[in-house]
């Protein structure tokens, strides 16, 4: 009886090879680590934006941190610090060329954002209540002013006092690159 088990837990090893080999393949892919010309391996960070019903700093129904600059190639996880929430981009509310993301509720998504500029984004049951966010991609100032003009379409006061919040933490950032 010996042989046939050690056979089969060399067949399992051997798959189990393949598997993590297989998920090597995916996240290198998922890394964007595609081979690209004067990129080369160009390994970009990850960073963290949570969802929560009631934020760190005690905002409600807020992501954080929902202003965020990063590099180029760099990835955003989004999760949920609890039920009922989303992510989900603004089609008016990115560069020319950038990434449209979204997930349903609960869904935690990755999304790697390539492309220099402005990313809004919102949780759409909660969107009346300003649960919006930015993520700011290398120079992000591209094209702010239109993220900006779209911002304040937003509708609602809860809204607007939010893209008021973000927009002076976004000035921040912009005077001190
Ligand atoms: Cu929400």
């Amino acid at each position: 009886m010996k042989l046939p088990i050690t056979s089969v837990a060399s067949e399992r090893r051997e798959a189990a090879f393949s598997r993590r080999e297989g998920l090597m393949l995916f996240g290198l892919g998922a890394a964007g680590l595609v081979v690209r010309p004067g990129r080369l391996m160009a390994a970009g960070e990850t960073h963290t934006v949570t969802a929560h019903n009631r934020a760190p700093d005690g905002a409600q129904m807020a992501f954080a941190p929902a202003v965020l600059h990063i590099a180029p190639g760099d990835t955003v996880d989004f999760r949920h610090a609890d039920r009922g929430h989303n992510v989900q981009s603004f089609d008016e509310m990115q560069p020319d060329g950038g990434v449209s993301f979204g997930g349903t509720i609960g869904e935690e998504i990755s999304v790697t954002f390539d492309v220099e500029g402005t990313y809004g984004y919102f949780c759409q049951p909660h969107l009346a209540m300003g649960m919006i966010g930015y993520v700011l991609v290398g120079d992000f100032t591209i094209n702010l002013d239109q993220v900006r003009t779209t911002s304040n379409a937003l509708r609602g006061p809860m809204a607007a006092r939010r893209v008021e919040e973000y927009f002076e933490q976004i000035a921040l950032i912009g005077s001190g690159v």
